[in-house]
């Protein structure tokens, strides 16, 4: 029987305060409004920056279903929706791409402006929820919220993707994978021979790696306190390692002096202003680049000497890789399936959906790179 329509009672990971379990509960979720598409969940995987949203670095709105990196099946479809149907597989986008902002029009933009990262609103375009769990609304995460068995999310954020894609594998296009490789390739845009220094090897950072690799570079130095992260980033393309906890100055003297004078690129893939500062500091002081990945924290701030950027260093964010969403994804998986790049090394672990705090714990004490929830 068609559930279209109508109400779907499911299993959805609801996070009602901060720094608490995540608990499975039976949620309802509303059918799409106009321009609106309800999606089955296949698989999740588990991102930092769902984390960063349970201990409050990332600012939400609770009760909340997080969860931003999936694949999925569309179920149904709000009214004037054209561009997916249902049976579509698709991948849900936390950066929408709506194509009239300023960002979607320029050539050089993908943070479009209906994004929910800084407003932090929880909620759908005409604010209110899809999501009701106990009688109270549940506030949805970066207008995706993935870590339920369907969601809503609307058209500018969902993209179709080969119907042949493996979906417990693809779902990782839908942000780390996308995110690290983007901020190499097309951020920095990383030139052949150049040096690269990667902070933070999660699935993220391993993926600049990669990108790092693809774009040429000679040198990739890998930066990480968890050395066990070490023969992975080999595996991918690193051609040193390095735990700053082996020496005594600090990290960016460390890398000065492996390099002669700082490396062409870094890139902090962590989240913490410390190695935001310590990345800048490594770049070659005149034309290095360096390239914020991962979330700032909430609240802090960062006081440095300007003379670190006269002398000519750049420095940028780079959100969901520089990748416009919804015209990259197709490309993406596209170039998955050439296996122009690989997603296997990333996925460490699998999981039913209903272990989700396990997948959480394992990425909490570093053993995880990805672990992929499965409905
Ligand atoms: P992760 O937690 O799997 O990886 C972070 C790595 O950093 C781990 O291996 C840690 O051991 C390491 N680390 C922690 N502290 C230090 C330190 N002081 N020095 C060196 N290494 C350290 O995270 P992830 O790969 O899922 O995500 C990385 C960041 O990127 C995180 O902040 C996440 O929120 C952010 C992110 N940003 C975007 C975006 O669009 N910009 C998208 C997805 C994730
Ligand atoms: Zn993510
Ligand atoms: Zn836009």
């Amino acid at each position: 029987m068609s559930t279209a329509g109508k109400v779907i009672k499911c299993k959805a990971a609801v996070m009602w305060e901060a720094n608490k379990p995540f608990s499975i509960e039976e949620v309802e979720v509303a059918p799409p409004k106009a321009h609106e598409v309800r999606i089955k969940m296949v698989a999740t995987g588990i991102c930092r920056t769902d984390d960063h949203a349970v201990t409050g670095a990332m600012v939400v709105r609770y009760p909340i279903i997080l969860g931003h990196e999936a694949a999925g099946i569309v179920e149904s479809v709000g009214e004037g929706v054209t561009s997916v149907k249902p049976g579509d597989k698709v991948i849900p986008l936390f950066i929408p791409q709506c194509g009239t902002c300023p960002s979607c029009l320029n050539t050089r933009g993908n943070l479009c402006s209906k994004n929910d990262i800084a407003s932090a609103s929880g909620l759908m375009a005409d604010g209110t929820s899809r999501f009701t769990c106990k009688g109270k609304a549940v506030h949805n995460f970066l207008g995706n919220s993935t870590f339920t068995e369907y969601t809503v999310v609307h058209e500018t954020a969902v993209a179709r993707i080969d119907p042949a894609a493996p979906l417990e594998k693809v779902c990782l296009i839908g942000c780390g994978f996308s995110t690290g490789y983007g901020a190499a390739v097309q951020t920095a845009k990383v030139e052949p021979g150049s040096t690269c220094a990667v902070f933070g090897l999660g699935g993220v950072g391993l993926s600049v790696v990669m990108g790092c690799k693809v774009a040429g570079a000679s040198r990739i130095i890998a930066v990480d306190i968890n050395s066990d992260k070490f023969a992975k980033a080999k595996e991918l393309g690193a051609t040193d390692c390095v735990n700053p906890r082996d020496f005594k100055k600090p990290i960016h003297e460390v890398l000065i002096e492996m390099t002669n004078h700082g490396v062409d690129y870094s890139f902090e893939v962590i989240g913490r202003t410390e190695t935001m500062t310590a990345a800048l500091a490594s770049c070659q002081c005149n034309y290095g680049v360096s390239v914020i990945v991962g979330i700032p924290p909430a609240a802090q701030k960062i006081t440095f000497d300007p003379m670190v950027l006269f002398t000519g260093r750049t420095w940028k964010g780079s959100v969901y890789g520089g990748w416009k969403s919804r015209d990259s994804i197709l490309k993406l998986v596209g170039d998955y399936t050439k296996k122009r790049f690989v997603l296997d090394p990333l996925r460490t672990h699998t999981l039913p959906f209903t272990k989700i705090n396990e997948g959480f714990d394992l990425l909490r004490t570093g053993k995880s790179i990805r672990t992929v929830l499965v409905f």
